[in-house]
């Protein structure tokens, strides 16, 4: 078996890399080789991680047994129906995401709105953000806006409103973790180490959570978990 997880660090990579953390804990060696790469190197952009890697030029990918995965949700997915689900293989005994059924489907929900809901009001928050502070896009990066490019009071428009769907967002998870510890009812699953990652990176971002007490509780349960001691 051959699993190699291209990353760089601090960036959507984090998300795989916490997952892969959960599903490596414990066992005897590791299951993937983290290959590292740099954004401002060109790496990314480098004609043989285009053409066999990633074509986006993007980080996350996996490549397993030779097939290349990337995006961060399917990712994710992908990992969990392989090598978290107890007796899928011959790597876990414990279920750390859902078999096929409901629930598979509420864990699918949950990392896909990461992905898709939450990710867009996040990144169009940090398109605001100037260059240099924490969390905000750096130069070499395709996302990277030159700074004479940002318009003072749009860009003020911009940030509240995404702050505001932001805040929606943490409503609606404040809410689905009100009377359970976890995403999911039945207990721990990478869907919860899949949003943790974001949500973290939204504090990064000084996005707050005081006024959702729920989701606080949360993160630091989830950032709490042995495997990810270490981060
Ligand atoms: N939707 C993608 C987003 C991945 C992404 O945008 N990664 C950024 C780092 S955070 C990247 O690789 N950027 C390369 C570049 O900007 O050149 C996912 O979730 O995997």
């Amino acid at each position: 078996m051959s699993l190699l997880f291209y990353y760089v660090p601090h960036s959507t990579s984090n998300v795989t890399s916490a997952v892969l953390d959960e599903i490596e804990y414990g066992l005897p060696s590791p299951l993937a080789k983290r290959i590292e790469l740099s954004i401002q190197a060109g790496d990314t952009k480098a004609p043989h991680y285009l053409s066999t890697v990633n074509p986006n030029g993007r980080v996350p990918a996996i490549v397993h047994d030779g097939v290349s995965i990337w995006e961060s949700a399917a990712i994710t997915m992908y990992l969990g129906e392989t090598f978290g689900v107890a007796g899928s293989s011959d790597y876990r005994k414990q279920s750390l995401y859902p078999a096929l059924g409901p629930k598979r489907g509420e864990a699918m929900k949950w990392i896909v709105w990461g992905n898709t809901t939450l990710a867009d009001a996040v990144s169009r928050l940090v398109a605001t953000l100037p260059t240099g502070t924490p969390g905000a896009v750096e130069q070499g990066s395709q996302d990277f806006i030159p700074e004479n490019n940002k318009r003072s009071l749009e860009e003020a428009e911009a940030k509240a409103k995404a702050k505001k769907e932001i805040t929606k967002c943490l409503d609606i998870l404040n809410g689905a973790l009100h009377d359970s510890d976890f995403l999911i009812g039945q207990g721990y699953c990478l869907a919860d180490t899949h949003l943790w990652s974001f949500v973290s990176y939204i504090c990064i971002l000084g996005v707050s959570l005081n006024g959702h007490a729920n989701v606080k509780a949360w993160t630091a349960r989830i950032g709490d978990r042995p495997a990810l001691k270490h981060e």
